[in-house]
């Protein structure tokens, strides 16, 4: 196959690659986007399992840099399913004219950098070959899945799922004994919908995990017209918040409050659902003493809704609650009432082994007829690292990683010139509302490569001591309070062998684009520039 040349390839056709090439395209500069797919959408192109729905309020998981696009789109749903995240994604590659310029079903297994030419040359697992000025990273935090490390992984002699790789026809349970293995946000969206089929189902939970009920609903019309009206205004104020999401935060602590205060605002809270709830009191993820009233709040909640008590302390996180990431459930509590949902607690006792025949477990062969992965990503650097980076000196980005990943602002690598990371390791992230965040460092992109085009240079990289400020910064930050106190994905814990590494920025959305604002007023300081 021939060489194809660009100025630059996006690597990924999720909402990040797709506003690249939207942004990129009207400047001059010759793109292409390479997506393993058959269609756009990323996440919600692969993430297709039953319950499969954006855990914030659809209102505000839109990309706003068309203003015409934000108000001609209607969500039927609070919180919108995967199949109307997957037609937004697909409207807004057709209503752009972006698919002429993405290569799908075609995955990118290398990029070596070039240190004469200044250039990266990718090499796709179809044969196909890219040369390109600059590289950019889209390819997601939370899409390589997980597998766990169990004994007699690939034995079972029945069909096996993974959640994050959903097939696209559709499933039938119907009559069949299922196993889900994980209790995560996909295992919790899932277990109440393949319950409803399921002859009988049976949930392998490692770690209880705390849900908030969404409280999902049809989208309230007045509410739709009312965002829409103020949609500048819903917008910059959700920026202001920490998590780039629009919503009550109060800053006042929970120890200040009076106990019965206290439980009318979770009361509140649990009532409005979703994952606003963490946003009670400023100091839930600051002191533990915090942090387990509101822990305790929703435990009780759990004893309330489920009917045995055994099946319900099971149920009971012991962690902090926010340490992991918050779910947001529909029925998720409820469904262990159904006689034929059995929980398995394999917290202390691992799972011991799959079998042709289903599960072995706390001493039981559990037989079954399908058997479902519901284990999570390799989550932040496991797409990256996926790829067969090259950087300057041959260096490989797993082998720069494998102490854990370093970045500066999670946009750039030190070593690593001409590539960028879209919400890579060191960026807020999975701590936001992604669009928005996408959008934030696409622009911040796209801006840096005119910048560097209008100046003839063709050479950026980040500086190791500007990288390794950032990351200093990052890990101080990340320290405050009791966030790392729980084992999770943030943490790259939950893979087998992962370097145990806080991988997000934790200081919050705007304090992360006023440093990536100024960053830029004074020069893209801390890169190097020819
Ligand atoms: P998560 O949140 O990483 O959940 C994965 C789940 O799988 C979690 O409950 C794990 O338990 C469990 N797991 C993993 N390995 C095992 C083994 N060996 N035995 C039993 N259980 C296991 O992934 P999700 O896909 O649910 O959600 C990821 C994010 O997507 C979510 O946070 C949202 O942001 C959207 P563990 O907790 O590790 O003990």
């Amino acid at each position: 196959m021939s060489l194809q040349q660009f100025d630059v390839v996006i690597v990924g056709a999720g909402f990040a690659g797709m506003y690249l090439l939207h942004r990129l395209r009207p400047l001059g500069f010759s793109v292409r986007v390479v997506e393993a797919g058959t269609d756009v959408g990323g996440t919600w192109y692969w993430n297709r399992y039953p319950g499969a729905r954006v855990d914030i309020e659809s209102m505000q998981y839109s990309y706003q840099f068309d203003e015409a696009l934000q108000q001609e789109w209607q969500w039927t749903e609070k919180y919108a399913p995967q199949p109307e995240l997957l037609k937004y994604a697909r409207h807004v590659a057709d209503r752009f004219d972006l698919r002429c310029d993405i290569r799908f079903e075609t995955r990118i297994a290398s990029a070596s950098y070039d240190e004469e030419a200044l250039r990266w040359s990718l090499k796709a697992e179809d044969g196909s070959a890219y040369d390109a000025r600059f590289v950019v990273m889209a390819t997601g935090c939370l899409s390589k899945p997980n597998w766990p490390h169990i004994k007699g992984i690939g034995d079972f002699a029945g069909e096996t799922y993974h959640t994050a790789m959903w097939p696209r026809e559709k499933v039938d349970f119907t009559g069949q004994r299922v196993a889900v293995i994980g209790t995560g946000s996909s295992g919790i969206q899932s277990i109440p919908v393949i319950a409803e089929e399921a002859a009988q189902l049976t949930v392998f939970q490692r770690t209880p995990n705390y849900a908030i009920p969404a409280h999902n609903a049809l989208l309230d019309k007045d509410y739709e017209s009312w965002v829409k009206g103020h949609y500048t205004e819903f917008r910059d104020q959700a920026k202001q918040t920490p998590p780039g999401i629009y919503g009550r935060f109060r800053v006042g602590k929970a120890l200040d409050a009076k106990p019965e205060e206290r439980q009318a605002e979770y009361e509140e809270r649990w009532n409005a659902g979703g994952l606003a709830f963490m946003g009670a009191y400023g100091d839930l993820m600051v002191s533990k003493e915090a942090n387990d009233t509101a822990a305790e709040f929703v435990r009780n909640k759990i004893r309330d809704i489920v009917d045995d008590p055994e099946t319900a302390e099971i149920l009971c996180p012991k962690n902090i609650i926010g340490g992991k990431r918050l779910c947001v459930d529909t029925n998720y509590y409820a469904t262990y009432n159904k006689s034929h949902v059995h929980l398995i607690d394999v917290c202390d006792n691992p799972i011991e082994a799959i079998t042709p025949a289903g599960i072995r477990a706390n001493g039981t062969n559990f037989e079954i007829d399908a058997l479902v992965f519901a284990t999570g990503f390799d989550a932040m650097t496991g797409a990256l690292t996926a790829v067969d980076i090259k950087g300057k000196d041959n260096t490989k980005l797993g082998d720069r990683w494998v102490d854990g990943p370093i970045s500066y602002l999670g946009l750039a690598i030190s070593g690593f010139p001409n590539l960028f990371t879209v919400t890579g390791p060191g960026s807020p992230s999975v701590f936001t509302n992604m669009i928005p965040t996408i959008e934030q460092h696409v622009d911040w992109i796209t801006d840096c490569i005119n910048w560097m085009s209008k100046r003839d240079y063709t050479f950026i990289e980040a500086e190791n001591e500007a990288e390794q400020a950032w990351w200093d910064h990052h890990q101080e930050v990340a320290a405050v309070g009791i966030k790392t106190t729980t084992e999770s994905w943030y943490l790259g814990s939950n893979v087998h062998g992962k370097a145990r590494v806080f991988m997000p920025y934790y200081g919050g959305f705007p304090d992360y684009c006023r440093k990536c604002e100024e960053i830029v007023a004074d020069g893209y300081a801390g890169f190097a520039f020819s």
